[in-house]
């Protein structure tokens, strides 16, 4: 709910009177998959006092997190359809829609944290922002996501040799199918909320993912061998309806993109603290980490690269981000 003083009231009212009362205290609703208190959901939220204070309580954010509007696969169609406004996603679950997204989400694409900051911060990432739009999606910002590593349930992973016959729940996209498979491991797609209970009940024997998400989802609980490899280093991404964003003026629009982009360094100040912290509180709690030569790794993608940098510019787009220093 919005409490606003009079006079600011009275202001809301004249703006809302000559622009349409449709716009006039909007509250925008926005999904995360995660959990309160997570550095995205923070950020979200953030991002939405920042839009509340620039357009003078015209529009306000409410986070729903914890998968409490659905999982990413069906949130994401359903911010298409502009059910939901906002949506802070990984770029995984965009790759079959938007082409784009298949790059950045290519296994060691990028070759640091630092190095993904400094290319989703400049031109490439306001193309790939910019690539969403066709979709019924306007991208707003990219926020950290870390570096994402296999764990499982049955034995310390330090070579690909040890990946054999083990099954990886990957998140819904047919990169991340093929990137397990040419690890000679077996691949499973499934939403995030399902994968406790997947483990648990042996009907997969891990996942992958970076630390904060391996701790708050508990899957350290049931998957105790955690092998860093480092293999993904996946954008998140915070997206707006096109649906929505068609109902609001240029003015605000801009508002809220420049919202969303002050809200990332925010973002990654959360992120590297939580990194820190989940690290540690997994280990505390028993998780045994496995150091990986990572050169073999990156030497058996390269299948991956030829089958999903399919188009010259797909192709392009991978030399670019390469070529980032
Ligand atoms: C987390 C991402 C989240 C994904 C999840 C997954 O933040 O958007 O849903 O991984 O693996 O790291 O599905």
């Amino acid at each position: 709910m919005l409490h606003l003083p009079k006079l600011a009231m009275g202001a809301l009212v004249a703006t809302a009177l000559s622009i349409g009362a449709a716009s006039a205290q909007t509250v925008l609703r926005s999904s995360d998959t995660h959990p309160d208190g997570y550095p995205t959901v923070e950020a979200v939220k953030r991002f939405g006092e920042l839009v509340a204070e620039r357009t003078d309580g015209r529009y306000s954010v409410e986070v729903f997190h914890s998968a409490q509007l659905g999982e990413e696969a069906d949130t994401i169609e359903q911010t298409r359809f502009g059910v939901i406004d906002l949506n802070r996603v990984s770029l995984g679950p965009f790759n079959g829609l938007v082409p784009e997204t298949k790059i950045p989400s290519l296994p060691y694409i990028f070759r640091s944290v630092e190095h993904m900051r400094k290319v989703m911060d400049g031109e490439i990432g306001d193309e790939i922002l910019a690539a969403f739009e066709p979709h019924g999606l306007i991208g707003l910002a990219f926020y950290d996501g870390g570096a994402r590593s296999f764990y499982n349930s049955e034995k310390p992973i330090a070579s690909i040799d040890d990946l054999s016959g083990l099954k990886f729940r990957v998140m819904q996209s047919d990169v991340f199918v093929d990137m397990v498979e040419a690890l000679g491991a077996d691949a499973t797609p499934m939403p995030y909320g399902e994968v406790y209970s997947a483990i648990e009940t042996g009907v997969i024997d891990g996942a992958e993912n970076n630390w904060p998400s391996y701790e708050t989802s508990g899957h350290a609980e049931v998957a105790k061998y955690y092998s860093l490899d480092q293999h993904l280093i996946v954008p998140e991404v915070l997206v707006m309806s096109k649906t929505t964003w068609d109902t609001i003026s240029p003015e605000d629009q801009e508002i809220i993109r420049q919202a969303a982009k002050d809200s990332v360094p925010y973002q990654r100040e959360l992120w590297d603290a939580q990194e820190e912290k989940s690290r540690e509180a997994v280990i505390a709690a028993g998780s045994e980490i496995t150091e990986v030569d990572k050169a073999p790794f990156i030497a058996a993608m390269e299948p991956i690269y030829e089958k999903y940098a399919d188009t010259p510019e797909l192709k392009d787009l991978v030399a670019r981000i390469q070529a980032v220093e």
